[in-house]
């Protein structure tokens, strides 16, 4: 019987033992609910962590997430999670609708984070703590990329990557970290620091830049491309139709192989250290190929 029909037999309402029983086993079912908070979609941090020198960690470092002193979550690298990627962080939030979360290390939204790595020489902060975003939505994922350096004279470029120019290289102009300025070009090989600093080239030697070393055609028809590559760095390589008028170039991604008769991708690559290849099949006439590195 029905809340509904026991009202036109009576003319009052009245609950029926059904409806009564939904009601407790409603209850029965959420009994947390007046206890504690509930669980929301989980934040993610995600991105790479870099060390001093901005050289991807490959392993031997945790990146740790702290709400002040308290640690929330932790990943321990060991390679990457796809090209660029090398810690995810899982923030469990709570709906903070009292002072009881769901487990204890959850967050809430409107809560700020902290971002540490340790590695082997300790705890260190990171450059882009400022940048690190607050949790404002269950569910965000938000990339940060962060790199275990000092930046005291905030030009972006790590202060003790600026330290190697000056101890090994032999430009008399520079003698401070702040005379060095990542669109000066230190070694003069015509790549700026701050191009070298991402490439992960010393910017103190001017036999060592970010180029593709070898172009040749391959036995199955495809273009190798050749380079020295940095482990962790993410390669891509972009082709455009050739124009002259003002030198502006519709770069888009161009399918590429990793070996001669590799099935073909897009997408970014890895470096691995050592020398690297892209195949690449069919470029078009009046076309140009340009490599990137982040
Ligand atoms: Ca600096
Ligand atoms: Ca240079
Ligand atoms: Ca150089």
């Amino acid at each position: 019987m029905t809340a509904k029909r026991h009202v036109e037999r009576n003319g009052a309402w009245k609950p029926s033992r059904f409806l009564l029983l939904c009601i407790l086993v409603s209850s029965i079912q959420h009994p947390v609910s007046t206890f504690a908070g509930m669980p929301q979609p989980m934040v993610v941090y995600y991105g790479q962590a870099k060390d001093e020198y901005g050289l991807p960690y490959r392993n031997g470092a945790d990146v740790i997430l702290r709400i002040g002193t308290n640690e929330i979550t932790r990943h321990t690298i060991n390679g990457s999670i796809s090209p660029g990627v090398n810690f995810t962080l899982y923030v469990p939030i709570d709906d903070g609708r009292d002072d009881t979360r769901y487990v204890s290390y959850a967050a809430t939204t409107g809560q700020c984070v902290t971002i540490v790595v340790v590695d082997d020489r300790g705890e260190r902060t990171i450059m882009e703590g400022a940048a690190v975003p607050c949790i404002e939505h269950p569910g965000d994922l938000l990339r940060i990329n962060v790199t275990a350096g000092m930046d005291a004279d905030m030009d972006g470029l790590p202060d003790e990557w600026e330290w190697q120019l000056l101890l090994w290289g032999d430009n008399p102009l520079y003698h401070t970290v702040e005379d060095i300025v990542g669109s000066d070009d230190y070694d003069g090989d015509g790549q700026p620091n701050d191009d070298e600093y991402r490439a992960g080239t010393f910017a103190f030697l001017d036999y060592d830049y970010f180029f593709a070393e070898r172009l040749a055609r391959t036995a199955n028809s495809r273009l190798r491309v050749e380079f020295l590559s940095v482990a962790g760095k993410v390669y891509r390589i972009e082709s455009a139709p050739f124009e002259l008028a003002g030198w502006s170039f519709a770069w888009l991604p161009c399918e590429y192989a990793l070996t001669d008769t590799g099935a073909l991708q897009t997408g970014p690559a890895e470096g691995t250290g050592n020398w690297f290849s892209f195949y690449v099949p069919d470029v078009p006439s009046n076309h140009v190929l340009r490599l990137k590195v982040e």
